[in-house]
C-alpha cells in the first residue's frame, strides 16, 4: 500500500534550471568579476553533476579554468555559491517560476487521499522554501512532512543518501512510497534507495536514460493541459493519485 509521495524539486516541481539556477550562477560570476558565462548549452552539460558547489568545481575542472590553481579555490566556490543562492531566492521573489503542469493538482489530491508528502532534493534548503512560498504560498511548506535538501547528507544524487534520509525520517519502507523525478541522476538516486519512480522529463532531461521507471511522462497533465504521453498510453489527460496507486500495483 502506497503511503507517501516523495518529490524531487528542480526539474520536477518546477522548471528551475535554465531560467533560475543558471541565471543566478551567472550573476554571481559577474559580481565576483569572473569572466565565466554558462550558456544554456554549457549548463546542460554541467547538469551531469548535481549540487551547485560541486557543479562549479566540475566546470573549473572540465573547462580547465586557470582558477583551478588558486590557493583559496574552496573559499571562492563557497562564496560564489552563497551569492548564487541569494540571487536565486531574489529571482524567485521578483519573478516566481511556476510549478509544472499538474503538480499543484496532484499535491492537493494526494493530501485529500491521506498520502503523506515529502521532498528529496540536492538543492539548498532556502531554494526549496523560496520556490514553494512564491509558487504556492507559505502555508504549502507544511504540506511536506520532511524536506530533505542540500548538504544535510554526505553524498548528493545519484547517491541514494537523500532518499534514505527522507525514508528514515518518515519511518517508511521504500516499498510504501513513490518518488517523482525528472533526470537520470534523480532516478539513479531514487532507484538506489529501492523506490519506484515516476518521471516527468523536461527540456534538459528528455533524452536521459530512465530505465526502471514506473512511468515516463512529458508532465503530469491537467484538464486544460493534457500530458501527451499519458494520452497516448492511457487515453487520459492527467495522472491522478488513483492512477499512481494502480501503477504501483502494475494495474494501470
Ligand atoms: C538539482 C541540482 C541542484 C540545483 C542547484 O538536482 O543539482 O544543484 O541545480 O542547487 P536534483 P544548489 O533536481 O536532482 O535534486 O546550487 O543549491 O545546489
Ligand atoms: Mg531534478
Amino acid at each position: 500500500m502506497i503511503k507517501a509521495f516523495i518529490f524531487d524539486v528542480d526539474g520536477t516541481l518546477a522548471d528551475t534550471e535554465r531560467d533560475g539556477h543558471r541565471v543566478a550562477f551567472n550573476q554571481a560570476f559577474d559580481e565576483a568579476g569572473l569572466d565565466w558565462y554558462w550558456s544554456e548549452q554549457i549548463y546542460g552539460e554541467l547538469l551531469a553533476v548535481t549540487g551547485g558547489k560541486e557543479r562549479i568545481q566540475f566546470f573549473i575542472d572540465s573547462h580547465n579554468r586557470p582558477e583551478k590553481n588558486r590557493a583559496d579555490l574552496q573559499d571562492l566556490i563557497k562564496s560564489l555559491h552563497a551569492r548564487k543562492t541569494e540571487n536565486y531566492v531574489a529571482l524567485l521573489k521578483n519573478n516566481a517560476i511556476p510549478l509544472r503542469p499538474g503538480v499543484k493538482r496532484l499535491l492537493l489530491e494526494a493530501q485529500a487521499a491521506n498520502i503523506r508528502l515529502a521532498i528529496a532534493t540536492t538543492t539548498t534548503p532556502q531554494n526549496v522554501t523560496a520556490l514553494l512560498e512564491n509558487a504556492l504560498g507559505s502555508e504549502s511548506l507544511d504540506w511536506f512532512e520532511v524536506i530533505g535538501a542540500g548538504d544535510i547528507v554526505p553524498l548528493k544524487k545519484p547517491a541514494s543518501d537523500i532518499y534514505d534520509y527522507v525514508l528514515q525520517e518518515m519511518q517508511l519502507d521504500a516499498a510504501d512510497c513513490i518518488a517523482f523525478e525528472d533526470s537520470f541522476n534523480g532516478i539513479r538516486s531514487s532507484s538506489a534507495a529501492n523506490l519506484k519512480t515516476i518521471i516527468t522529463f523536461n527540456g534538459y532531461t528528455r533524452h536521459d536514460d530512465f530505465t526502471g521507471a514506473l512511468l515516463v511522462l512529458d508532465h503530469l497533465g491537467d484538464e486544460d493541459n493534457p500530458s501527451e504521453l499519458l494520452l497516448k498510453q492511457t487515453g487520459q489527460p492527467f495522472l491522478t493519485v488513483e492512477d499512481v496507486l494502480k501503477l504501483s500495483n502494475e494495474l494501470l
